[in-house]
């Protein structure tokens, strides 16, 4: 089973087109929304479209205020080990992640733990972006990539499919990042853990309609995650030595 998580906060005007083209790709997708509560009703939206034309398909996880894109994700993929999805997937709500390419990462998934959206490799671009955004994205992953040592183009996108394995090693509790650098925390941690990871191109489309919520903030906390995993990588390598010592000491105790 493959569930896409997509974390909306004032997205009414983009959700319905996005999940209607999502539910006529070949393959059969699952869909949680999780919402903060936003004012412009996308909650009440999805309410509907799951009462009406998607029972079944369709889920909605609602949050009372607006927690950040990080812990939005957490508690979709909480809700996702809690169900029997082998796959899940993260997706914006606002067409920046197209649909079209869904097939190409289930085409790599079955022999990759994490597959990422990649805008920075051969195939792969940006279009209607400013210079400024264009920097800050490429130049964040560029920062992360020589810091952390992380042998990836794209590091701060959002369209990944995780298979579930990943997500049920990686200490969920434990991640810090809520904005942007979440992207960054997460590969890293999946990378420190020896999962295999593989980029395939995609192309960015700014939204059409609504706003983003990147912000002064999300950058500087990015800025700052990033160093401050480097400063503790030898901690995340000990939770994963100390993982496989009890996996070898279960094995060990039950043969
Ligand atoms: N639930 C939730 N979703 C969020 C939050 N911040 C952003 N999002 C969603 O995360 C996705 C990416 O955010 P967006 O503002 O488009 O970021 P950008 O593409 O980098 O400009 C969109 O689907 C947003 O609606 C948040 O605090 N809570
Ligand atoms: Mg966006």
């Amino acid at each position: 089973m493959k569930l896409i998580v997509i974390p909306t906060y004032n997205e009414r005007r983009n959700l319905e087109a996005l999940l209607r083209l999502i539910y006529c790709q070949e393959q059969d997708f699952h869909i949680l929304i999780v919402d903060d509560n936003s004012p412009d009703g996308t909650g009440e939206l999805v309410c509907q479209l799951m009462r009406n034309e998607y029972p079944e398909r369709l889920f909605l996880l609602k949050r009372p205020a607006k927690m950040g894109l990080g812990t939005a994700y957490i508690a979709g993929f909480k809700w996702a080990l809690e169900r029997n999805y082998q796959y899940i997937f993260e997706m914006d709500a606002d067409f920046s992640h197209h649909p079209k390419y869904l097939a190409q990462f289930l085409a790599v998934a079955d022999q990759y733990d994490l597959v990422l959206g990649s805008r920075y490799i051969p195939g792969g671009g940006v279009s209607n972006w400013g210079v400024i955004r264009r920097v800050i994205s490429y130049g964040g992953s560029l920062y992360s990539r020589l810091l952390l040592g992380l042998p990836f183009k794209d590091l701060t996108g959002g369209y990944k499919c995780f298979r579930r394995e990943v997500l049920e090693t990686i200490n969920l509790d434990d991640v810090r990042s809520n904005g942007y650098s979440f992207q960054i925390e997460l590969t890293y941690r999946a990378f420190l853990q020896s999962f295999r990871i593989r980029e395939i191109p995609i192309l960015f489309e700014e939204r059409a309609t609504g706003q983003s919520k990147m912000s002064g903030k999300i950058f500087l906390e990015a800025v700052w995650m990033v160093f401050k995993l480097r400063m503790v990588k030898k901690r995340l390598q000990a939770v994963k030595s100390k993982k496989l010592q009890h996996i070898r000491t279960t094995a060990t105790l039950s043969d």
